[in-house]
């Protein structure tokens, strides 16, 4: 490398990145029809030495059943775990198709969109052989207008090409080689995070229709008094498309609030740009699970544009949740209470579907997370479906709201703009839920690296731009000694496996040096500390007495160990929370240190409990009852013996 490129390398320059528009979750009104393209799509994947072959022999100007056999592929779902041939560990691009039906009545005074809920990683669009769409970056929704290219009251075709590598300029991060095989040579990928790198059309497809001048984006926050009896609720609204009237301006918006019997608690109109207030009385705030007995309150915001001349356009309806957050170096307050979070880290990850939209398994890690009393979780280490956004903001579970950067190293300028997009996307997709109470903005980032600063000092001051209402965090494991990150955050989050990945099997070093490594974390940033990560790789039915890694009595004990910390820690008032690693088993890259995959789960893969989970579920309720006053589930304590708590009779 020449000096001026040496020298150009060590600088990061601070660019704009693009700003997502509109991408409204899908939903019915009266001016709105939503569509949905899920189910069998035909598949297929390309020569891995050939990749570019599909777009240069226009695959997408026809049928892809044309230009060679296809398989069936289902809709939402990873596409690896499908077949019972190697497209496990397929690199490069994949290609899928449908037809459907564009209805007549479609063609009048209407806009068409399709919306991807999330393609991993990079995803190209055609529809009836036109391009539509090109999206970077997994998790994370797209769309693109289609009125112009669709055929009404006539079949059209949807193509996709999807392409799963990931190299030093993605997020995350991954590396590409050729290697010599049996064969003679082939392309490997590899990446350093712990998840397999499930690719496909992972969320739901939808066509949806909007009139032609419409509510592109509302945006919400709220306000409460003091005394949390009085609350506001501020929307702003951007519209798109050309105002019926001359003036753009004469446009405006009538907002009403309903609660959840859905009754009108208040109503208002906007100002001439399209934003304005309501006020709440005798209002029911969002609280989170186990903090209240009603957790989760929303109330349904209807919006609706209007013309000048009063003509009803558009209608959009999202639920609100009224709360307040606030922070300082030593708390974190939900409406004015300080909060603890209990709870873990996860990964959307199931046997078969592998990162698809899965409402079963949706609905069961829901109940789950509350039979074991958990009030939060990490959405480690990406975004997750919009769909659990929305469970999260009914059921009361916060939500730390991670983007998809993990384990970034080697900082340099393409990164970094594509990092900051994945945010700006993030937030511009996850801003209302009242769930998301914090941005994390990496996951063990390499923070001792060189330029580690200002790209974090970069990526933190976007994040705080576009949203000034939640504190930021990163899951950081770089030693707090080396650590160059954690002053441009506002609460500082570690991951550490003691008596794991240090230490194995030694539970006698587990509390000291977690006391430890908490103190110095706050130390040297004065802000609120959390345990993002702990745990033990744990085989189900593993026995061993004394304990021994991966048995179930290992796990278990690890636990109680970092318990025993937290309970010190808690003690000094500015240790907010503690994270679980992981939730449930997950499927990782093939590795010698992987048994099927990361086995630190509480619960199976399968979604059943390991010994560990009614340790932390006694746990998560006495922490609930001693901060909250909340009370025990009945089968909390299996009965033993009458311990002579019982009266006589
Ligand atoms: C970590 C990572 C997580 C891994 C975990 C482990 O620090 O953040 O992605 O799965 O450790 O089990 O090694």
């Amino acid at each position: 490398m020449g000096l001026w490129r040496f020298l150009k390398s060590l600088i990061l320059i601070n660019k704009e990145v693009p700003q997502s528009r509109g991408m409204l979750y899908p939903r019915e009104s009266e001016t709105r029809e939503v569509r949905s393209l899920d189910g069998i799509w035909n598949f297929v994947r390309s020569d891995q030495a050939n990749p570019t072959q599909g777009v240069r022999e226009e695959w997408y100007s026809k049928d892809l059943s044309k230009s060679g056999p296809t398989i069936p592929m289902p809709v939402p779902a990873s596409y690896n775990d499908i077949t019972t041939d190697n497209l496990r560990d397929h690199v490069g691009t994949v290609w899928y198709d449908r037809k459907f039906f564009a209805p007549r009545s479609w063609a009048v005074d209407q806009r068409v969109w399709l919306r991807f809920g999330s393609v991993h990683y990079e995803a190209y669009v055609w529809v009836n052989g036109q391009k539509v769409v090109k999206h970077e970056i997994g998790h994370l929704p797209f769309e693109a207008e289609v009125t112009h290219l669709l055929k009404y009251g006539a079949e059209n075709r949807v193509t996709v090409m999807c392409d799963n590598a990931l190299i030093q300029t993605t997020v995350p991060q991954g590396r590409i080689t050729e290697l010599p095989n049996d064969e003679g040579m082939t392309i490997v990928q590899s990446y350093t995070f712990d998840f397999f790198n499930y690719a496909g059309i992972h969320r739901s497809v939808h066509l949806y229709t909007t009139p032609k001048t419409f509510i592109e984006e509302v945006v919400v926050t709220t306000n409460l008094s003091k005394d949390n009896v009085g609350g506001e609720v501020l929307y702003s609204v951007k519209f798109n498309g050309s105002a019926i009237n001359e003036a753009d301006n004469a446009l405006y918006v009538r907002a009403q609030l309903y609660d959840r019997e859905g009754k009108l608690v208040a109503n208002g109109t906007s100002d001439a740009q399209l934003s304005g207030s309501l006020q709440v009385d005798n209002v029911n705030p969002w609280w989170p699970y186990l903090m209240h007995p009603e957790p989760g309150y929303l109330y349904q915001l209807e919006v609706k544009l209007h013309a000048s001349n009063d003509e009803l356009l558009d209608v959009y309806r999202l639920k609100v949740g009224l709360r307040t957050l606030s922070w300082s170096n030593a708390t974190f307050q939900i409406n004015g209470r300080p909060v603890y979070f209990r709870g873990f880290g996860r990964h959307e990850d199931a046997d078969v579907r592998g990162k698809g939209l899965d409402n079963a398994l949706m609905v069961r890690d829901f109940n789950l997370l509350k039979w074991i009393g958990a009030n939060a979780y990490r959405t480690s280490h990406y975004p997750y479906s919009e769909e659990s956004m929305q469970f999260a903001d009914e059921h009361g579970i916060m939500i730390v709201d991670e983007c998809p950067s993990v384990d970034a190293e080697n900082y340099n300028q393409e990164l970094l703009g594509k990092h900051k997009s994945s945010l700006e996307q993030l937030i511009h997709r996850d801003r209302n839920h009242p769930s998301v109470v914090m941005w994390s903005i990496a996951n063990e980032p390499r923070t001792r690296e060189m330029n580690a600063d200002s790209y974090f000092q970069l990526v933190a001051n976007l994040t705080r731009s576009l949203d000034k209402t939640r504190p930021i965090t990163a899951a950081i494991a770089t030693p707090w000694t080396d650590d160059k990150a954690g002053r441009f955050l506002d609460i500082i989050s570690f991951n550490r496996y003691n008596a794991w990945y240090s230490n194995t099997g030694r539970l006698d070093m587990v509390t000291k040096k977690v006391v430890e490594e908490a103190v110095a974390w706050n130390k040297k940033y004065n802000k609120p500390v959390i345990m993002a990560e702990y745990g033990a790789d744990t085989l189900e039915g593993l026995h061993l007495q004394p304990a021994y890694v991966w048995s179930e009595e290992f796990q278990t004990e690890v636990f109680a160990r970092h318990f025993k910390a937290f309970d010190i820690l808690r003690k000094k008032g500015w240790f907010i929370g503690e994270f679980v690693w992981n939730f449930a088993d997950f499927k990782t890259a093939q590795s010698y240190t992987r048994v099927g995959g990361n086995k630190k789960g509480v619960f199976t893969r399968a979604r059943q409990p390991k010994a560990s989970a009614h340790l932390l579920r006694k746990r998560y309720f006495a922490l609930a009852r001693e901060l909250d006053d909340s009370s025990f589930p009945e089968d909390l304590f299996t009965y033993i013996a009458d311990m002579g708590k019982t009266e006589n009779a």
